[in-house]
């Protein structure tokens, strides 16, 4: 039996991570009271389950059943007692019930090559199945990085022609919720404002919800004081290390990533996700970086900000020699030489759009 109070919590942390707050909280826990649960089919193919173990495996084995009581998981084949014609029956049983309402989930990657043949289920491609659930669905969303631009079975060579969803879906929209997983709050925060509102996030231009994307890793990332001042963990278990210093020069991809994880941690331990656990992030969320770039190889600053821009008041600390040649008052996008990382360029990305807005749930072609 769940506590009101913490029933409430979820739904408070789930409208926080979509930007609204305690007004909307209200909004999904009354829906919730009344029964009213968005329907929701969840696919799986090419991933490893790990998005639906960040979901439902919690450290506190009270929250999974209170997330059972915010969405109606009506098809989901791994927590399915079903299996075989049974399962195919659910399948169609509640894409019937509840035609042009259910949300469709879609975790892992679809394969595209030969025909899509490299993943089957009751002898359907994924394309197949994928193209028929999509058909009746109210919204899409590519849960994890694999569904949304194909993750880990893209990597080069990429033999099964691994893609995302919105590749295969053209012409409708998908809201990506990318990352390897993906964090549970933004996929509950995105589920409960279609539910509650009938619309959808605003998205970027890679049809990712902008609350969660709109912003690296390294804008907002609690060690990010550390590479102001220069102080970096020179290799794993180092002095710089066991400070808690940036993660910078063993390989952190935080400043080419946009995700919401330095803000918006995995589950209910403190600190949960990569870099809080002392690990560099690699990218998980970003096509090209994840699965692509080396684990621990440096990248370049593409968005430099404050205090990127201009010298540091103090002596930087801890080993490396930054160039404190900063330009107070350089513009974003027109620095030679200014900025903490030696020999690294530092390019000019404008600023996104930060304007909350809504993306409506269905564009067909
Ligand atoms: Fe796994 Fe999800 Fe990675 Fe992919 O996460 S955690 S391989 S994004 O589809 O299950
Ligand atoms: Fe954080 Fe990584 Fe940026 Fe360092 S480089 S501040 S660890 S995101
Ligand atoms: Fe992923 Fe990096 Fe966050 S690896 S979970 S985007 S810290």
């Amino acid at each position: 039996m769940q506590s009101r109070r913490d029933f409430v919590r979820l739904c408070t942390m789930a409208a926080a991570a979509i930007g609204l707050g305690p007004a909307a909280a209200e909004r999904f826990l009354e829906a919730a009271e009344r029964g009213k649960k968005p329907s929701v089919i969840w696919l799986q193919f090419q991933e490893c389950t790990g998005c639906t173990e960040s979901l439902l495996r919690t450290s506190h084995p009270a929250v999974d059943d209170l997330i059972l009581d915010l969405i109606s998981l009506d098809y989901h084949e791994t927590l399915f007692a079903a299996a075989g014609h049974q399962a195919e029956a659910a399948l169609k049983t509640a894409m019937r019930e509840n035609a042009g309402k259910y949300v469709l989930v879609v975790e892992g990657a679809i394969p595209t090559k030969e025909n899509g043949i490299y993943c089957m289920i009751g002898g359907r491609t994924a394309l197949e199945i994928v193209n028929d659930v999509a058909a009746h669905a109210g919204a899409i969303i590519a849960i994890g990085s694999c569904a949304s631009w194909g993750g880990v079975a893209s990597a080069d060579p990429n033999p099964t022609g691994a893609s995302g969803v919105h590749e295969v879906l053209k012409g409708k929209t998908v809201v990506n919720i990318p990352g390897c997983p993906s964090n549970p709050y933004n996929f509950l925060g995105v589920v409960l404002q279609y539910a509650t509102y009938g619309t959808l996030p605003a998205l970027d231009d890679q049809g990712r919800p902008k609350f969660a994307y709109g912003q690296t890793v390294h804008e907002h990332c609690p060690r990010r004081a550390h590479f102001d001042a220069g102080r970096f963990a020179e290799k794993f278990g180092d002095e710089g290390h066991r400070n808690g210093y940036c993660l910078y020069k063993i390989g952190c991809k935080g400043p080419v990533t946009y995700a919401n994880c330095s803000v918006q941690h995995f589950g209910e331990v403190d600190n949960a996700w990569p870099i809080g656990l002392g690990h560099p992030c690699y990218g998980c969320t970003e096509k090209g970086v994840a699965f692509t770039l080396a684990l621990h190889d440096t990248v370049e600053i593409k968005r430099p900000m404050p205090p990127d821009t201009y010298a540091p008041i103090h002596a930087p600390q801890g080993g490396i020699s930054p160039i404190a040649t900063g330009v107070a008052g350089a513009v974003l996008g027109g620095l030679a030489g200014a900025g903490y990382v030696a020999s690294k360029k530092l390019g000019g990305d404008e600023p996104r759009d930060k304007t909350p807005a809504t993306t409506p749930a269905r564009s067909e072609a």
